[in-house]
């Protein structure tokens, strides 16, 4: 049932793109859905469920239609879906929990579609995904946000905010997961920003600036995954990047989280991250004399050379063949553990 919640999403994103010509693509996707599920339920549980794909069909398709026209009727038509869907008596119990967990994941993308309508419709463009979450947008996703810059000027970004992770209010601003990015990049790239916000990227060390420097102190969490399914974090109290001027130089301090540190401190003075400028392969702001640490390892705020590297070239190896190509945290795992899943955010 798991690839279910996917389908259903799907389904429901996919009709919030194009709901007013959603009746060819939804009769597709509901028979997706369907095919699919065939091959997990028997065929009275699926004679029933088409029947409720059904309903939900006409139920979602007339709501989407109204919240086109006026999102605050997205949380009646909301509880009527839930109505619309309470499965039989003869659909199994866990099929009926599995049911409403996905009405329930429907019901809060419908909110946030809504929310988000309301977003564009009043104009309402905050500052950060800290102000976007206590607006009331609390599911992960694109948003725009409106900023400062120094010139006084404001300018419009598109930034993903982790809504679910540590109460919320994160601005990403990396991701590496599956390779599909190329990270060796050069200065521009890194300044500029490059991938996709719903894959992998990295958001522009301008924005991460204009994001930081902004006279308030913000926080660095960072998300972290190896090959073999663990998780950890690290999270600092105060972070901030400069402006291009001192080439993007990073400030650091007061981690905590189960990680350890990586950036701020470390007994081997040429590998602390804190303080250091930004380099890429064609600008070389190091301490190794005798080359570029960011040669082939993408951007960094390298030293000679790292404690960490979350940008290096992604492998689907558990652990390093060498040193280059290796995204590493070595405060958790060494300096030969291959990272499967990085998240940057800011808050
Ligand atoms: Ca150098």
């Amino acid at each position: 049932m798991g690839s279910f919640a996917f389908q259903l999403l799907l389904l429901v994103c996919v009709m919030g793109i194009s709901a007013t010509k959603s009746n060819h693509t939804m009769s597709r996707l509901l028979s997706y859905v369907g095919g699919s599920l065939k091959n997990k339920v028997n065929r009275k549980e699926f004679d029933a469920m088409t029947k409720k794909i059904n309903r939900i069909e006409n139920v979602v398709s007339n709501m989407l239609e109204q919240t086109k026209n006026e999102s605050d009727t997205a949380n009646t038509n909301s509880k009527l879906l839930l109505e619309a869907i309470k499965v039989e008596k003869n659909v199994s119990d866990e099929f009926r929990k599995e049911m409403i967990k996905q009405i329930k994941n429907i019901n809060a993308t419908l909110q946030d579609i809504a929310l988000k309508q309301r977003q564009h419709k009043q104009n309402v463009c905050l500052g950060s995904c800290l102000d976007l979450y206590k607006y009331g947008f609390q599911t992960n996703g694109v948003f725009e946000i409106k900023q400062h810059q120094q010139n006084n000027n404001k300018t419009v970004i598109s930034v993903y905010c982790d809504m679910t992770t540590d109460s919320g209010g994160w601005t990403v601003f990396q991701r590496r997961q599956n390779g599909s990015v190329d990270f060796n990049r050069d200065w521009n790239d890194y300044k500029f920003g490059f991938g996709e916000l719903d894959g992998e990227f990295w958001l522009g060390n301008e924005y991460v600036n204009i994001l930081t420097d902004d006279g308030e102190t913000h926080e660095l969490r960072i998300d972290l995954e190896d090959h073999d399914g663990n998780r950890a974090y690290a999270k600092y109290s105060k972070f901030k990047v400069g402006p291009e001027s001192t080439n993007y130089t990073l400030e650091v301090s007061g981690y905590n989280g189960n990680a350890g540190d990586s950036l701020e401190k470390h007994s081997h003075r040429y590998w602390i991250h804190n303080g250091m400028p930004f380099s890429t392969k064609d600008r070389d702001n190091d301490n190794y004399d005798d080359g570029n640490c960011a040669i082939i390892d993408g951007g960094w705020w390298y030293n000679h050379c790292y404690a960490s590297k979350l940008n290096a070239v992604y492998h689907a190896n558990r652990t390093c063949e060498s040193l280059r190509n290796c995204i590493v945290w070595s405060a958790w795992k060494g300096h030969h553990h291959n990272m499967k899943f990085t998240e940057m955010k800011l808050r």
